[in-house]
C-alpha cells in the first residue's frame, strides 16, 4: 500500500493540525506542498481534485478529502492504533465532534475574520470583529473550567485543532490574561505534544504567521 498523500503547506493552521496528528500516529505521508502564496492551488490538476481548491487535501488510496477536522477524525480511524484521540464512545465523541465543529465555525472563523484582512491584504483592523474573537476565547475558556482536555480526561484532536487556533492567537499578541483556564489547557497541550515535534510543526510556524502580522501593522497596514 502506498503512503497516503497530502497537500499542504507548513506555515498554514489546517496543515499544522494534519502534520502534528501523524507525527503522533506515526504515519508517513507523501509530501506535497501546494504553495497558496504563488496560487499553485489554482491549477487545474488540483482544482480537478479538489474542486474547492484549499489545503490540506488528502488522497488515501483515491479516497480524496479536504476539511482538516474530517481527514484527522478518518486519520485516527483508518491509521490509529486505539481510539484514544478520536473516542467511540458516543457521548465522549460527541463533545469531540462538538468542539470541532465549534473551532471550524466559530472561534477559527472568528480569528480568520480578524486576523486575516489585514495579514493578506492590509485592511485596516476591526473592533467588532475582535469582539466577535473576544466573544468566542471567552467561550472556550469556559468549557475549559474544571477540565484537563477540551472533550475527555485525555488528548483528543479537539485539544489538536483548538491548540493550533489558541497557540495562534498567542503568537498574534492576542490577550490570553484573562483567560486562566485556557492559559492552564495551553500549557498542559504544549507539553503533551513536545515529543512530537511541536515547536518545528506548530509553535515556530505560528510565530512566522505572528511576524507577518506584526510587520503589516509596522507598515502602517492596520
Ligand atoms: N476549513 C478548512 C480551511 C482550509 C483553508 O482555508 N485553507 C487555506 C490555507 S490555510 C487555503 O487553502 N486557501 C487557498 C484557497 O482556498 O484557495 C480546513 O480546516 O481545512
Amino acid at each position: 500500500m502506498s503512503p497516503p498523500v497530502l497537500y499542504y503547506l507548513p506555515p498554514s493552521p489546517p496543515c499544522r493540525s494534519i502534520l502534528l496528528l501523524a507525527k503522533m500516529l506515526g504515519l508517513d505521508f507523501e509530501l506535497k506542498i501546494v504553495n497558496i502564496l504563488e496560487g499553485e492551488q489554482l491549477k487545474p490538476d488540483f482544482v480537478a481534485l479538489n474542486p474547492q481548491h484549499c489545503i490540506p487535501t488528502m488522497n488515501d488510496e483515491g479516497l480524496v478529502l479536504w476539511e482538516s477536522r474530517a481527514i484527522l477524525s478518518y486519520l485516527v480511524a483508518a491509521y490509529g492504533k486505539s481510539d484514544e484521540l478520536y473516542p467511540t464512545d458516543i457521548r465522549v465523541r460527541a463533545l469531540v465532534d462538538q468542539r470541532l465543529q465549534f473551532d471550524l465555525g466559530t472561534l477559527y472563523m472568528r480569528l480568520t475574520d480578524y486576523y486575516f484582512p489585514t495579514m493578506f491584504i492590509g485592511a485596516p483592523l476591526d473592533e467588532g470583529k475582535r469582539a466577535k474573537l473576544s466573544e468566542a476565547v471567552g467561550w472556550l475558556n469556559t468549557i475549559l473550567e474544571g477540565r484537563q482536555f477540551a472533550a475527555a480526561e485525555h488528548f483528543t484532536i479537539a485539544d489538536l485543532t483548538l491548540l493550533v487556533t489558541i497557540s495562534q492567537l498567542e503568537a498574534f499578541d492576542f490577550e490570553l490574561r484573562p483567560y486562566k483556564h485556557i492559559r492552564q489547557w495551553l500549557e498542559r497541550c504544549k507539553e503533551h505534544m513536545a515529543p512530537y515535534d511541536y515547536e518545528e510543526l506548530n509553535g515556530s510556524k505560528a510565530v512566522l504567521m505572528g511576524d507577518m502580522f506584526k510587520a503589516k501593522i509596522n507598515q502602517g497596514g492596520a
